[in-house]
């Protein structure tokens, strides 16, 4: 009853910020459109043993009972369909920052659910597998997939067509990404505490939430046309009225830095010079610039000499869950 599993981060280009409730089902508000990196994952193994008292979790190399809660929340789920009751011990490992806005939870529940899976014999399908990833961590339901990816709020109370979908092949469009890492901190402020904080409190959330479906649907015709401009026009347009939107909650939510806005400058510079390139920036201060295929290095040069950049990560786009037990030994 053991198994691992690889998933990788991703980068939403339409975000995910807000849920539909405050319980455990975890449904969005808004529905979202990401890249899957290829560069930046989770390894994770799972081993149910009949003899553990609960369900333990290390990640790279520390106990962290604090995600306890969501942990079991997904492990139940497929616990009740295997028909089994003994408790799991977690052994899990980032390749990449922890926490500070890299998208570990996406991978890290991502990795988690499949690798559950494999270790109980079942054989859900992705879709299945977005469901209960979600309920660990919203954005880990797009790692199932690979490439270009949609998650849907989905409009059933129970959560079940609330799910992640692939929307185009990593192979039609290898997009680039480059990451400044402007700390290696965890952040102050979760995303789900952020996201619950400007939900309650934000007076323009609800023109954020207005914003989503026009958002979706300029963002997944630009990539099923390979519109980079267009792209680029709704993913910083989003990404600024996600954080405007969480700048305006109370008590306010910043979660940039200079070196953040210096990198934003910079990435604008870039466009004006020609180079096809934006910017995207999540629930911390790393900004991500998005360039046409073989733009990269250029970019990673221009983002390097930023002052307040500690370093420089690239990617191209990856591949969906893969589960390996032989290959991907998280110890
Ligand atoms: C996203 N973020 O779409 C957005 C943009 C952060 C900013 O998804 O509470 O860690 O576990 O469902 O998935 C981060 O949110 O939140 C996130 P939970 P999650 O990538």
């Amino acid at each position: 009853m053991k198994a691992a599993a690889r998933a990788r981060a991703n980068i939403a280009l339409v975000k995910y910020w807000g849920k539909a409730d405050d319980g455990p089902l975890n449904i969005p508000a808004v529905g979202s459109i990401s890249i899957t990196l290829d560069a930046l994952w989770s390894d994770t193994e799972v081993q149910f043993d009949e003899f553990l008292a609960t369900d333990e979790l290390t990640l790279n190399g520390q106990r962290r009972p604090e995600q306890h809660d969501r942990v079991r929340r997904c492990l139940d789920l497929l616990r009740a369909r295997a028909g089994v009751e003994h408790a799991a011990r977690i052994t899990s490992r980032n390749n990449f920052p922890t926490g500070a806005g890299l998208a570990s939870s996406a991978s890290g529940y991502a990795a988690l659910t499949a690798a559950a899976a494999a270790a109980l014999n079942l054989k859900p399908t992705a879709r299945e597998l977005s469901i209960v990833a979600r309920q660990g961590s919203g954005s880990a339901a797009r790692s199932v997939f690979g490439g270009f990816v949609e998650m849907r709020t989905g409009t059933r109370p129970d959560g079940s067509d609330s799910y992640a979908e692939a929307l185009m092949p990593a192979e039609a469009w290898p997009l680039e990404l480059v990451v400044a890492l402007t700390t290696r901190d965890e952040k102050q402020v979760s995303s789900r505490a952020g996201m619950t904080r400007s939900a309650a409190t934000s007076p323009y959330f609800p023109a954020w939430v207005a914003r989503n479906q026009p958002d979706l649907k300029q963002g997944r015709e630009a990539i099923l046309n390979r519109d980079f401009e267009s792209l680029a026009d709704v993913a910083e347009r989003n990404c600024l009225c996600m954080h405007g939107a969480a700048m305006a909650a109370r008590p306010p939510l910043l979660y940039w830095n200079g070196a953040t806005i210096a990198c934003l400058e910079a990435v604008r510079e870039l466009r004006r010079t020609g180079v096809p390139v934006f910017f995207t920036i999540d629930a911390g201060p790393q900004l991500k610039a998005v360039c046409a295929p073989g733009e990269s290095e250029a970019v990673r040069e221009a983002l390097t000499d930023v002052p307040g950049v500690l370093d420089v990560l690239q990617s191209g786009l990856g591949p969906g869950i893969e589960t390996d037990p032989g290959r991907w030994s998280a110890q």
